[in-house]
């Protein structure tokens, strides 16, 4: 992977450009794909930048009354995450909801007069679910994972068993995700309504399926989210490769592998994965 040698003075700026290239040189986000939002603390913030100089405000049409006063950093709608790394300033923005929900202040970045990414709603509907799950969630990454995507097209897409699949590929895959995957049906991105569907499905998963379209995962970290991510789309890739060899598949992991591996590594398999069928 190619190193980035422009060093922004802002931590979390940097941890976005490191990501979002890394992410591009996978060939995960194509153009303007994928997104990305980061939950930050006041403290963190402050100390490099004003927070009471807000340069522009801008309403939402989903109101997030729980997110009011929280601050995040996102990437810009149209951005490409190739060009991050180069021009943070104009491909991300720091912001903040407003006390109402209805709004949010941007108070550094899409210097261009740009705005935060069209997947808006299904970020800021899922960082409230974790919230709730987990208070040290922090991350919302959105791909399109070429693997995971094309599994989509020929995989049965029932949640169990997409997730039974995903642990059966690589031996570690139940240990990182031993609370499976969502996948909600396809729906036009960018609405509501797919925040809606997805944010539902981050109640219980921390990664959710967008058939034909990609995935969206959520972490406390940037490291945990990107490598949920990374684990998921090793997995899918060994599947495509497999289902599509000649010789066909010789031998599994079977489910007495999978039984004793959570055993051993102390994690908890959710319900009805290990026996779906
Ligand atoms: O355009 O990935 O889902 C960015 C996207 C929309
Ligand atoms: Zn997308």
């Amino acid at each position: 992977m190619g190193l980035i040698t422009t060093q922004h003075k802002i931590p979390f700026v940097n941890e976005m450009m490191e990501v979002t290239r890394n992410m591009w040189e996978l060939g995960w986000d194509e153009r303007n794909g994928g997104n990305l939002s980061y939950l930050l603390t006041e403290n963190e913030v402050e100390k490099y930048i004003d927070i009471n100089d807000v340069k522009r405000t801008l309403s939402l049409e989903f109101p997030v009354k729980e997110l009011s006063g929280k601050y995040f950093i996102v990437t810009g709608t149209g951005k490409f995450f190739k060009n991050v790394a180069a021009n943070p300033e104009e491909n991300l923005g720091v912001i903040r909801v407003t006390k109402d929900g209805n709004g949010i202040d941007i108070l550094w970045g899409y210097d261009d007069g740009s705005r935060p990414t069209s997947e808006l709603a299904a970020h800021f509907m899922s960082h409230s679910e974790r919230l709730q799950k987990d208070p040290d969630h922090r991350v919302i990454m959105h791909a399109h994972a070429t693997n995971t995507l094309a599994m989509t097209f020929v995989h049965d897409l029932d949640e169990k068993i997409f997730t039974k699949t995903l642990w059966q590929m690589c031996t570690e895959c139940l240990v990182v995700f031993p609370d499976g995957i969502g996948v909600v049906p396809w729906i036009v991105p960018g609405t509501n309504e797919i925040g809606q569907r997805t944010a539902k499905k981050m109640k219980d998963y921390r990664l959710v399926i967008w058939p034909q379209h990609g995935i969206f995962g959520a972490g406390t970290t940037m490291d945990e989210t990107f490598g949920l991510i990374e684990t998921v789309e090793k997995a899918a890739q060994i599947y495509m490769l497999i289902s599509s060899h000649q010789g066909g598949v010789k031998q599994i992991i079977t489910e007495q592998q999978l039984t004793d591996l959570a055993r051993f590594f102390g994690v908890n398999p959710v319900e009805g994965i290990l026996n779906a069928k």
